[in-house]
């Protein structure tokens, strides 16, 4: 509980300089992008490179709007807080879109939709009353730590840095579930060999870009550019690499 006090206070952080604008962030050429990379498979590194379903689209959306990306990697729980801090432009890392943020930052259009899910070892939790007493694993400064918070009964709630640290939780035997989002999930227990399942689905959310407030022609830029991406087919060839299906929201 102290940790989530903590970040929600350094959230409020913002720093009084302004943001680069659109305009001038087109006379740099350059647009500094931040993300986690450590979210398979919207933000990760593959070996040195830094790819992904949110990475695609951002490149994309760069070369949309004339620009050169150079990409910034941090914590997931401090990302909102560089952004109030000028580090970068604009960050795509996931974020829920959530009353509690919106009052720190400005988020775009959403860029997908998708909900936070229940995964267990086989034979473990799988719904929402299968958490009773239970201990489950969850990344710190996340919707998944929110929602799990919210379900009644709940044993025992652990954070982690990290989504990865989580699912290793549960893997290693130290948590009975991990809450995660539905595709990473997915992912997760095609690679675990039989060793993990699905479960019910806790909560759906809309993931968006965030810009810090008062960037009116940056924010207007980047959703220019996912409705043009959207519309000229671009989206869909990313979604479609990455899924399988396009989990724009409809
Ligand atoms: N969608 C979740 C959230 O908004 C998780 C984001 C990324 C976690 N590595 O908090």
């Amino acid at each position: 509980m102290k940790k989530i006090a903590f970040a929600l206070v350094t959230l409020t952080l913002v720093s009084a300089a302004s943001a680069r604008t659109f305009d001038q962030i087109k006379k740099d050429g350059t647009i500094i992008i931040a993300t986690e990379g450590a979210f398979q498979p919207f933000n990760y590194f593959k070996g040195q490179t830094l790819t992904g379903f949110e990475v695609d689209l951002a490149n994309a959306l760069a070369k949309q709007m004339g620009l050169k990306v150079k990409w910034v990697t941090q914590p997931f729980d401090s990302l909102l807080i560089g952004l109030n801090q000028n580090r970068y432009d604009f960050v795509i890392a996931s974020h829920g879109i959530t009353p509690e943020r919106q009052k720190a930052v400005d988020f775009s259009n959403p860029h997908y939709c998708t909900g936070g899910a229940i995964v267990s070892r086989t034979g473990g939790p799988k719904t929402v009353a299968d958490l009773k007493g239970k201990t489950v694993a969850v990344q710190v400064g996340t919707t998944y730590l929110e929602n799990v918070q919210k379900v009644a009964g709940v044993g025992k709630v652990n954070t982690y840095p990290k989504d990865t640290d989580a699912q290793q939780a549960l893997l290693a035997g130290r948590a009975d579930a991990w809450v995660s989002d539905k595709f990473g999930g997915l992912d997760a227990i095609k690679a675990s060999s039989g060793k993990l399942q699905q479960g019910a689905l806790l909560f759906q959310e809309r993931i968006a870009m965030a810009v810090k407030k008062n960037n009116p022609t940056l924010l207007k830029a980047l959703n220019d550019a996912l409705v043009a991406a959207q519309k000229n087919g671009t989206y869909a060839k990313i979604s479609q690499q990455y899924f399988g299906q396009d989990v724009r929201c409809r």
